[in-house]
């Protein structure tokens, strides 16, 4: 190892800095409540996480870190400080990927068909035949059935994820579900949402494609259809056990559910169970935290067509404003989420781990840096429910039905990669990603299992990687 280097005259001098941000000296000043730098933005590279050390500038002592990755490092500091940023002398800085030479202008939903000359059509669950509906459901069972993949490489520190180990007598469905609970800390609250279940969901189409000889569409949900009475939807009455999803969950038998295609449907984490839905109206209750401005709000209100109406026609040009109210607190994406309560809330089942605490919400780093919510420690294992897919390809549409409501929309990207949701102050700054700051040229995170796309990849449905459209 050579030595530590603060020679370079770029880290050593002071400058003021704007709150949590890096200056051009590579000197980072943290405000209460900012918390969070990336090694990547500091030192304007990609470094391996041990070649740099952070230093409160004043008391000369490394702050506190917390690995990420093996690219992020998040650095700590109570209070506001200068810290200096070094680097080892004989570590050469990985220039960031070069950008992409242009960014086609959108010219209608045509143009971007280039590649992609016979989309597939994803179609609302209610409008696909009883054959085609019985075929995904046969294709997700038959991923439930298949072995674990030993590819899958979880690239969150335990200590951030608070995830269980994988589990290698599980399945590849289950190794989904890893996965997502894995990555939970970066795919949420960061830039990285929209982008990376977008791709996600693709990616779980192929695999049904591929390794289960399904032949057609992601199949979604239109939850407002239901907003009016989610407990008696008709899409939670179809109990055939080949094509019905199946209903509410029993509670003297841990909300599992009783009937439909799913009834036997095992899962490994966060420990062996079968498939739970328990119907939650209120999910926010108990919430003490000001990011829930209203905890009594009934779930089902922030899903209706008036309220996907006002995403899909508002906020335009503004992406950031868009993720926050879909994606934000008591809003659609996790109302839906929670008013499904079990698998799809990312509650506990009855024998789970003692580290996995029952709570009404669908998010993993509950306790340790999420000082401020009342619910505790989750699981983050909220794809465990199929219904998961169809509630994101929905989460999907909705974003697409925005990108193709006006040019400004379409290639309109901008987020960060840290979540900053310990506070509300952090959380308004950032509701989608604190700095370091994501571009289309990032690379979204795979654990393994298959080959990385950037978000540029994925931003046109029917170009790049991808190639569907929504009936
Ligand atoms: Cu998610």
């Amino acid at each position: 190892m050579g030595a530590w280097s603060s020679t370079l005259p770029a880290f050593t001098a002071f400058l003021p800095l704007q709150n949590g941000r890096v200056n051009p000296a590579g000197i980072i000043l943290l405000t209460q409540g900012i918390t969070c730098l990336e090694v990547k933005d500091c030192l304007y590279g990609t470094y391996p996480v041990d070649a740099i050390e952070c230093t409160d500038r004043v008391a000369g002592a490394p702050l506190e870190s917390r690995t990420i990755s093996t690219e992020v490092v998040v650095y700590q500091t109570p209070i506001s400080r200068p810290i200096v940023v070094r680097r080892r002398d004989d570590v050469p800085i990985k220039p960031i990927a070069q950008e992409r030479p242009s960014i086609p202008a959108y010219k209608g939903i045509t143009e971007g068909a280039t590649q992609c000359t016979k989309p597939s059509v994803r179609k609302e669950w209610r409008s696909m035949s009883k054959e085609d509906r019985s075929a995904w459901i046969r294709a997700v069972k038959c991923l439930s059935h298949l072995p674990h993949d030993p590819a899958l490489s979880p690239s969150v520190d335990p200590s951030v994820s608070l995830i269980p180990p994988v589990n290698a007598s599980g399945s590849y469905y289950d190794d989904f579900v890893y996965m997502h609970m894995d990555l939970n800390v970066r795919i949420h609250f960061t830039g990285l949402f929209l982008p990376w279940h977008r791709w996600y969901v693709n990616v779980y189409e192929t695999a049904l494609k591929e390794k289960c000889g399904y032949e057609g569409a992601a199949p979604y949900w239109n939850w407002s259809q239901d907003s009016a009475d989610v407990y008696e939807a008709s899409i939670f009455q179809e109990s055939d056990p080949e094509s019905g999803l199946g209903g509410w969950g029993i509670p003297a038998k841990d909300y599992s559910v009783p009937d439909g295609g799913f009834s036997d449907f095992h899962l490994s984490y966060p420990s062996p169970h079968t498939l739970r839905r328990n119907f939650t109206l209120q999910p926010y209750i108990t919430e003490t935290s000001p990011l829930f401005p209203d905890p009594a709000k009934q779930a089902n209100a922030t899903f209706t067509p008036a309220e996907v109406s006002k995403l899909v026609n508002g906020f335009s040009g503004d992406y950031v404003g868009f993720q926050k109210y879909f994606e934000g607190f008591e809003g659609a994406h996790g109302s839906v989420h929670l008013i499904m309560g079990g698998d799809l809330g990312g509650t506990c089942p009855q024998n789970a781990p003692k580290n996995c605490t029952p709570g009404p919400t669908w998010s993993a780093n509950g306790i340790k840096f999420s000082p401020m919510f009342s619910t505790t420690q989750l699981t983050g294992s909220t794809i465990a429910e199929p219904m998961f897919w169809m509630h994101h390809a929905m989460v999907d549409k909705v974003w697409y039905d925005w990108q193709h409501k006006s040019q400004e929309n379409f290639w309109k990207y901008s987020g960060g990669s840290v979540e900053a949701i310990s506070n509300l102050t952090g959380y308004e700054q950032y509701p989608n990603g604190a700095p370091p700051t994501l571009s289309l040229n990032s690379i979204m995170p795979a654990d393994g299992l298959f080959p990385e796309a950037t978000i540029y990849d994925v931003m046109n449905t029917t170009g790049g990687i991808l190639c569907y459209k929504y009936e």
